[in-house]
């Protein structure tokens, strides 16, 4: 059947009713009521306290990862004197790590509506002409490309990474901190340039003073939504987020609510090894002929090398340490109750008695990111730094690291190595 000829132009009647188009550097193109100096004020001063929360434990997190203490460690070896802050990681309180990550990725979640209602209630500037009035205004328009720019990739690179499970590995990393320090750049400019008017226009129940409100729209359509009902909307929104995102810090019936990580549902594991497990042994290409009867462990030092097989390991002096597993991805374990032969007794062996040094780990694993790590002095140091042959009370479990895993208070689990060959310790 032949089709009916559409007529390609408008009915009259309706194109009547059309406004006169206009471009978006016409500030009338805009017309949502709900824009204005309060609104973006407010949601600046949620995004100021906000993003320094997140910039700060994104710091404290490359930190923690002994970057400078050998290459294995630094995902960002060209980083140059953006590494001027680093220090060494303390191993206490043990569960600072779960406290700083657990903050970053879940304040970052939380954040994602705060961001995209703030850019909304500014997005008219975008268009304004003339680009630039004068160089200090040039400047900070400069100044905003870096800021937006530089937030939505680093939101977008954290995202990927926490929902899709080291989508970039490798690059990841390097990606996420230089985006970090570009966001920075504009962050801080921004602030100076804007804080002073955000407090002002709080400060005076939300009219500039001195001025028009420039953000608002100057032909606004009819509200279906007051301001105050946008900004609850916002906050809802996030709290939406937060109630189904920060159950990855926790276990039981806790990261059941998490319904939005990858997390999120029951522990993997059985009995004594039912938590939350990274890399399987499978995923990696360890073997229960790798694992079995034939393994040793290999520590070396000034004593020279020396081998041990878990049965050998077990006969020695074993502690137990009640630590977390805490990822960068964010998600975390409560306390597992660890037993093994501390890092520091493994040292005395070496050859170091008094004080035991720096180690670095190898594992049996052949290929992948996290097979080697290494750790610093005072995590060897630590009495509950072990080198772990159960948990929970049962022999480690394979996806768990058997026959032996690291395990150090207050680490990222980047550092936690699982299926352990060999020990090296010294200055690194
Ligand atoms: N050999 C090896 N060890 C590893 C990893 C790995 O990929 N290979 N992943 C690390 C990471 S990123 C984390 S978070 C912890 C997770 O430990 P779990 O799987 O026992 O929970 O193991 C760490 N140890
Ligand atoms: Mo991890």
């Amino acid at each position: 059947m032949p089709e009916r000829r559409r007529t390609p132009t408008l009915p009259a009647r309706l194109t009547a009713r059309l406004p006169a188009l206009r471009t978006p550097a016409d500030p009338g193109c805009w017309r949502s009521p709900v824009r204005g100096a309060r609104f973006t004020a407010v949601l600046g001063v949620v995004l100021l306290a906000g993003l320094t929360v997140l910039f700060v434990t994104g710091l404290l997190s490359y930190a923690a990862y002994n970057p400078d203490l050998d290459p294995v460690n630094d995902k960002t070896p060209g980083k140059g004197w953006l590494g001027f802050y680093l220090f060494a990681w303390p191993t206490g309180p043990h569960w600072l790590y779960r406290l700083t990550q657990g903050l970053h990725v879940t304040v970052g979640v939380v954040l994602v509506p705060v961001l995209l209602a703030k850019l909304w209630s500014v997005v008219p500037r975008l268009f304004a002409l003339p680009p630039a009035r004068s160089v200090g205004h040039a400047l900070e328009r400069l100044s905003l490309l870096l800021l937006v720019g530089g937030a939505l990739f680093e939101f977008l690179t954290g995202l990927l990474n926490i929902q899709l499970d080291y989508l970039f590995p490798g690059s990841f990393y390097a990606l996420h901190f230089y985006g970090a320090w570009v966001f920075l750049a504009g962050f801080v400019t921004h602030v100076a340039l804007k804080l002073p008017r955000a407090v002002r226009v709080l400060r005076s129940g939300g009219i500039p003073r001195g001025g028009p409100d420039t953000l608002a729209a100057p032909d606004p359509l009819p509200a279906t939504l007051s301001r105050r009902g946008a900004l609850v909307m916002v906050g809802a929104g996030s709290l939406l987020l937060l109630v189904t995102s920060a159950g990855r810090s926790f276990d039981g019936p806790l990261r059941r609510t998490a319904l939005l990580t990858p997390r999120g549902g029951t522990e993997q594991g059985q009995g004594a090894n039912a938590f939350q497990v990274n890399k399987t042994a499978a995923a990696v290409g360890i073997t229960p002929a790798d694992t079995g009867e034939r393994w040793l462990l290999t520590v070396r030092g000034p004593a020279g090398e020396l081998r041990f097989s878990r049965a050998g390991l077990l006969a020695m002096e074993q502690h137990t340490a009640a630590l977390p597993i805490a990822c960068v991805e964010g998600w975390s374990t409560s306390d597992q109750l660890w037993r093994g032969v501390r890092l520091s007794d493994l040292a005395a062996l070496a050859g170091y008695p008094d004080r035991p040094p720096a180690v670095f780990v190898e594992s049996l694993q052949r290929s992948g990111s996290f097979r080697k790590a290494a750790l610093r002095d005072n995590q060897v140091r630590d009495g509950r730094s072990l080198l772990a042959l159960e948990v929970n009370g049962a022999p480690l479990s394979p996806d768990h690291g058997y026959p032996a895993r690291i395990i150090v208070p207050a680490a990222p689990g980047v550092l936690n190595t699982k299926w352990v060959e060999t020990l090296t310790f010294g200055e690194l």
